[in-house]
């Protein structure tokens, strides 16, 4: 049997409604993948005792991190767009000229699904790097049938052939292509929905993404492609007031959303929407810092209304080419006036709910030994330093790589 106790670790559980739910001198029983039992290790019941043990002598461990937001596979790079936005262009700007994400669309229909894989493989290792263990991963840089399918393929392949969990989101509705310029409800009618039952019978897609902006497409023709969504029972999320304020959080909350994203914009009323519909506002730090936007996401107004909030590094070659989820955290705290605990919930427990996932994100019995052991005094650690990765050891269903 594939049994093992870790003992005499500081253990931050999240398994509690607020906070870290912190036990000082604990124990986790792992059987089979599986978190068989936690607690004090003075706790520990006699059944457990006899199981090959290891003293993580006081090291820190958490729920491994979860980034629940990337769009980790494209191809090319955006760098020369990027000295274009340090001489004073914007993000929008550059977009309305033919820049922006369909500059990445023509590199990545150029690429084949090798290369794509191959390019995306150092970004995913430098997430498995600092613990992660569940990666969500969109489409979106296709915008056509062959490239869409492409791009949730080599997603699937990554996760069959790394240790992580990955879940995809099929984001055809993430641009008009330029084959279809002007003609975004043609687009939307004979690409995008139909290209989703394509991707859905494949088994490709675990969620359906949209992004709901001025330069993108408006909440009307992201409810035609949440219609499909829910035709083919996937449920929702949406990339909602991340330039400006559209309603797009309003849209995914009606739809019951997993989740709405960015929300630099959304209003009071939004959060109160989400909170109704027990959607989660994921917070993207490194798309905010990388285009210097000044507006910052309504935290209070969500702690208000009981928001749950998660925290990611929207990874893309555009407005936030990062992979780093504890970067990710500090950004939370610094940029966004998160607490160390709300942080480290975002990358855990709320994350896990913006996938819609209830196996994993806490330690408790019952959920998958998906594990990150660091060596950090306290957890707090985890969102104060910038640039240094603490992690002594992850754990992906049990098994340490
Ligand atoms: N919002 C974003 O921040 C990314 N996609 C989106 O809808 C950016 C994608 C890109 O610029 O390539
Ligand atoms: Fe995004």
């Amino acid at each position: 049997m594939d049994r093992q106790l870790l003992t005499n670790g500081r253990l931050a559980t999240l398994d509690a409604p607020e906070g870290f739910g912190l036990i000082e001198t604990g124990a986790v029983a792992l059987d089979s993948g599986r978190i068989a039992w936690v607690g004090p290790d003075d706790a520990l019941p006699q059944a457990f005792a006899a199981w090959p043990r290891r003293d993580l002598g006081g090291a820190l461990v958490t729920p491994a991190p979860i980034d629940c937001h990337t769009h980790l596979v494209f191809g090319g790079d955006r760098a020369r767009e990027f000295e274009m936005r340090l001489q004073g262009a914007s993000y929008a700007e550059i977009a309305r000229a033919g820049g922006g994400i369909l500059s990445t669309v023509a590199a990545t229909r150029a690429a084949s699904e090798d290369a794509l894989f191959a390019q995306a493989l150092p970004r995913l290792a430098a997430l498995i790097a600092e613990g992660v263990t569940t990666v969500e991963i969109k489409s979106g840089y296709g915008l056509d049938v062959e490239t869409e399918l492409r791009m949730l393929r080599v997603a699937r392949r990554l996760g069959r052939e790394r240790p992580v969990r990955v879940r995809t989101s099929f984001l055809g509705a993430h641009a008009c292509p330029p084959e279809y310029r002007a003609r975004p409800d043609a687009y939307l009618d004979e690409v995008c929905r139909p290209v989703l039952r394509a991707a859905r019978a494949e088994g490709l897609v675990d969620a359906v993404d949209g992004f709901c902006e001025g330069i993108a497409f408006s909440p009307a023709q992201i409810a035609r492609v949440f219609d499909t969504a829910q035709e083919l029972g996937l449920p929702v999320k949406l990339h909602a007031e991340q330039l400006s304020h559209q309603g797009g959080t309003a849209l995914a909350a009606r739809y019951g959303a997993l989740s709405a994203d960015h929300v630099e914009y959304a209003h009071e009323e939004d959060a109160r929407a989400l909170a109704a519909a027990g959607s989660v506002a994921v917070l993207l730090p490194g798309a905010f810092y990388t285009l210097r936007e000044t507006q910052v996401p309504p935290v209070s107004e969500f702690r208000d209304a009981g928001v749950a909030m998660a925290l990611a590094t929207d990874c893309n070659p555009g407005s936030s080419p990062m992979t780093s989820i504890l970067l990710a955290m500090n950004m939370g705290c610094t940029l966004f006036g998160l607490t160390p605990d709300e942080a480290l919930r975002g990358v855990t427990v709320n994350a896990a709910r913006a996938l819609g996932l209830e196996d994993c994100g806490r330690i408790a019995p019952g959920l998958r030994a998906d594990l990150a052991v660091w060596d950090a005094g306290q957890p707090a650690e985890l969102a104060w330093r910038i640039g240094f990765n603490p992690l002594r050891e992850r754990l992906f269903a049990g098994t340490p790589c």
